[in-house]
Formats: C-alpha cells, sequence, structure tokens
C-alpha cells in the first residue's frame, strides 16, 4: 500500500513542504509549497525570518494535507548549527544566521579554554567559526544565556512549535560541537569546561523517533480536525539537512563518495566509525551523526553560495534579474584559461560582493583575475570542481576507502558544467541526482518509521536509485 507523509526541507536560501509517496517498491515526490528563505540584517547582526519560515510551513502542511487529508507523518530538516534560545515555550530573540560574524569572538573564548587538538579529539568536527559552540560562547559573553533554559535547533524549534515537544535530533546535535563523537551523547565534561548550562540541552533522540502529535491549535491552523490529527505523527528524521541527502544518494556498495551539492559542497563518505586523526585534524575534515549510528566524514567547501552571492551582486548592481541558464550556458562556452582560487578562502564566507573578493583573491596570488560575467562564472565552477577534486583524494587517504564513483546530490546535481568538471578534474565518474536528495531522505526515514518500509540504508538507497536514475558524466582526457 502507498502512503503519503510530508517533508519540511528549509535550505539556506529556500524552503519547501514535498508530499512523499512510498511503498515497498514505490518512491515519489511531489512539490506542495515552495518559499524564499530571507534573512534580515538589523543593528545587532543578520538573523533568519524565523516566523515568515514558520508561516510559510504551516501554510505548505494545510496545503498538504488538502491534497493528502490521509497524510501519516510530518518531519522537518534545516541547515545546521543555528538555533533559538528558549524560556518555556517563550523564543527569547531571534535566530543569529550562522553568517553572522559574532561567533569570532567565540572562537577566540573557546580556544582559550580548550585546544584545538582536545576539541577535535572530544568532538570530531572541523573547525568552522559558526559552530554552535562558538555561537554559545558569543552569547555567554554577551549575557544572552542567562534568561535561556533550552536551546533548540532549527529543525527542533519547528517541531517544537508543532508538537510543543522540545527534543534534540542526534544528526544536527552532531553539528553543534557538544556531542561527543565516539558516545554520540551530550559532552558533558565539554560542556561544563565551556562554561554553559548543562540544562540548556534537551533530551537526545534518533532519525527515526516519533515525536507527538500536532498542539490542537496548531491541527486547526492547517485545516485538520483534533480527530485527524491524532493519527498524524510528527517524526525526527535526519533534521540536518546533509544527514537526510546522505540518506538519497543512489548508491550501491561502498566504494563512492557523495557531493551534497547546494548552498554549500559536503564532500565526503560514509563510515561506521569516526576518524579521529592527526592528519584528519589538519585536514580539517568533520565526523558529523549520520542516519543510523552512521558516520558523515566530510568537508565543508564553500559551494554555489560562490555563484547565488555574485548573481545577487550583479542583480543589484545591474537593477535586472540575470537568466542563470543563460549565463551557464556562456560559462560552458568559455575556452581562455580562468584563476582557478581558492572557494574556501575565508574571505567568502560573509554576505556581500563576492566578484571583487575574486578579483582581491586574485590580486593576492598574482594571478589574472576573471573580467565577464561568462569568465567570473566559469573560474567559480572551475574553482569548485577543483577543491572538489582535493577533497575527494584526500577522503580517500584519510578514511582508507576507494572512491569509485562521485555521487552529486542536490541542486548541483542540475548544474551540468559542474557534474563535467568534476568528473574531469576527479578523473572519475560523475552520477548526478537526485535534486530533491534532502526531502527524500526526509521522506524514507518516516516512510521507515511508519512501516512504509523496513531495512538498512542500503536497500532505502536502491529505492531510490529505481526511482530517480542519475545522470552520468564521464571523465573527459585532458
Ligand atoms: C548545508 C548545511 C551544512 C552546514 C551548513 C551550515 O545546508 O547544513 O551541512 O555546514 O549548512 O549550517
Amino acid at each position: 500500500m502507498t502512503a503519503a507523509v510530508a517533508a519540511v526541507d528549509l535550505g539556506a536560501t529556500s524552503g519547501r513542504v514535498m508530499l512523499g509517496f512510498v511503498s515497498h517498491n514505490e518512491l515519489s515526490l511531489r512539490p506542495v509549497a515552495r518559499f524564499p528563505n530571507t534573512p534580515v540584517a538589523t543593528i545587532d547582526g543578520l538573523h533568519w525570518n524565523i516566523l515568515e519560515l514558520y508561516r510559510n510551513v504551516v501554510a505548505g502542511l494545510g496545503a498538504a494535507v488538502r491534497e493528502e487529508p490521509s497524510l501519516q507523518s510530518i518531519a522537518v530538516d534545516s541547515w545546521a548549527v543555528d538555533y533559538a534560545l528558549m524560556r518555556g515555550n517563550r523564543m527569547l530573540g531571534n535566530p543569529y544566521h550562522y553568517r553572522d560574524e559574532r561567533g569570532d569572538a567565540g572562537v577566540e573564548k573557546v580556544s582559550a579554554v580548550v585546544s584545538a587538538a582536545e576539541l577535535y579529539d572530544a568532538n570530531g568536527l572541523q573547525f568552522l567559526p559558526f559552530n554552535t559552540l562558538y555561537q554559545f560562547a558569543a552569547d555567554a559573553v554577551a549575557g544572552s544565556l542567562d534568561q535561556a533554559e533550552t536551546a533548540l535547533l532549527i529543525p527542533d524549534l519547528i517541531t517544537f512549535w508543532l508538537t510543543g515537544v522540545a527534543r534534540a535530533e542526534k544528526t544536527n546535535a552532531s553539528t553543534t560541537g557538544l556531542l561527543n563523537v565516539h558516545t554520540r551523547e551530550w559532552d558533558d565534561a565539554l560542556i561544563t569546561r565551556l562554561g554553559l548550562p548543562r540544562a540548556l540541552f534537551p533530551e537526545l533522540v534518533e532519525a527515526g523517533t516519533p515525536i507527538g502529535t500536532l498542539l490542537p491549535a496548531v491541527a486547526s491552523d492547517i485545516g485538520l480536525s483534533s480527530q485527524a490529527a491524532r493519527s498524524l505523527q510528527v517524526t525526527a528524521v535526519g533534521s540536518h539537512d546533509t544527514a537526510s541527502a546522505v540518506v538519497a544518494v543512489p548508491a550501491t556498495g561502498d566504494d563512492f563518495a557523495y557531493i551534497s551539492s547546494g548552498t554549500w559542497s559536503l564532500v565526503g563518505v560514509e563510515l561506521p566509525s569516526a576518524v579521529v586523526s592527526e592528519a584528519s585534524r589538519l585536514a580539517n575534515f568533520t565526523n558529523e551523526g549520520g542516519v543510523d549510528g552512521r558516520v558523515r566524514y566530510l568537508s565543508n567547501v564553500m559551494g554555489l553560495w560562490l555563484l547565488s552571492e555574485s548573481v545577487r551582486t550583479w542583480e543589484k548592481a545591474g537593477g535586472c534579474a540575470i537568466d542563470l541558464p543563460d549565463l551557464l550556458s556562456e560559462a560552458a562556452a568559455v575556452t581562455t584559461p580562468v584563476a582557478v582560487f581558492d572557494a574556501d578562502d575565508a574571505r567568502f564566507l560573509a554576505p556581500g560582493d563576492v566578484p571583487s573578493r575574486i578579483v582581491d583573491w586574485c590580486a593576492s596570488n598574482g594571478v589574472d583575475a576573471p573580467r565577464t560575467r561568462a569568465e567570473f562564472v566559469r573560474s567559480i565552477i572551475e574553482s569548485l570542481a577543483h577543491a572538489y577534486a582535493a577533497k575527494i583524494e584526500q577522503l580517500a587517504e584519510l578514511s582508507g576507502r576507494s572512491i569509485r564513483t562521485i555521487h552529486i546530490v542536490g541542486g548541483g546535481s542540475l548544474n551540468a558544467l559542474l557534474c563535467q568538471l568534476t568528473a574531469d578534474r576527479t578523473g572519475r565518474t560523475v552520477l548526478a541526482g537526485p535534486i530533491e536528495a534532502t526531502a527524500i531522505g526526509n521522506v524514507l526515514i518516516q516512510a521507515r518509521a511508519q512501516g512504509l518500509v523496513t531495512g538498512s540504508l542500503e536497500s532505502l538507497r536502491s529505492l531510490v536509485a529505481q526511482a530517480f536514475a542519475p545522470v552520468v558524466y564521464e571523465p573527459r582526457s585532458r
């Protein structure tokens, strides 16, 4: 029997509500709502417009139950690391965006207490200046933690608003830097050492755990009777979007790497246990928690943010919209060599004029900068493919995994130039798609919790491979 579940997937630039239809041999997806996620800068920094997001989530769920009144389950995933501080039911402030610079003060504070090596031993995470623990340290300095009773990561906050139940789902909790990499429990020793209140951190749950039913007011907002609402479960899935995306990589065997390519590109392999060697720490590879206790051993590459932020800059300057497919075709037609810059340079993290920063990078590295928009785009895509290739070699070496194929999932899998250049620069076959891997991973873990499908991640992945055949890119000789 095919049944329907709803995935709420909040990305850094847009959100969506998707219906997923699943049985033991069928999987399909239907979008019911898409909405922009536009951050807001105020005098105290860069914030998520969380209430607007929630309003869109509720409206999207309303559309979902109108289309599928027998909906069985709902689950939420989003980008990682960011959170709201709560006192009882009250949100104490608007959540900050991870691209806000306040984390930098937190980095200094944390490093004065715990060395980078000790931290990696405890949490196994790559250094990113916005990891939650640095944001907490900045909050502590600002006195913002004084009134707080609980901290809820974004998907946990939305789930709390839907159900009234406050939990911390483990895949996303692993990105806080406060979960122990080996036990996958809150690291009490580290939390105490950092002077953070232990009570801030809710009970942990695994992906696949039922969380609760909708609050009566929410049920009525989405147009469900309270009786119908009783048979609709809100479920925890891999609530870190990347964890859900990795669930839906249509791979067979284990000699593959994945690139979850969206605002960020997460380049990694899935492992049974963490790699916390000194070489891994120095290479800044992370051990994030995956669904079913797997380890997402990966590295963040700056990603298509470089392109979207460039387009935003040009559109602002020109006052008119840019046709991205046209620009990508022009970039594909560029035949002159273009600069390959370090996509991970810290200067590209904050919102702003990325093309000028590329010119700066080229000037400080003695390289000719791109001149036309097509050249900039080509330079960005060549630089991303170059970064992917370097990370894939490091991954193979640090993890001991042999990597035969590379799965690109997420929005970037639609970018033929990026997929082909990745095949060329890595010398490996690239299998592109599905585009909506995150929503699919979210749907599948709900479906498994509902008993609609059974089995390991491998059997879920074979369902994905059947339903969404990837596009193949073979490496061209250079
Ligand atoms: C991707 C992602 C990455 C995380 C970054 C910030 O959407 O979740 O995995 O490092 O956003 O949260």
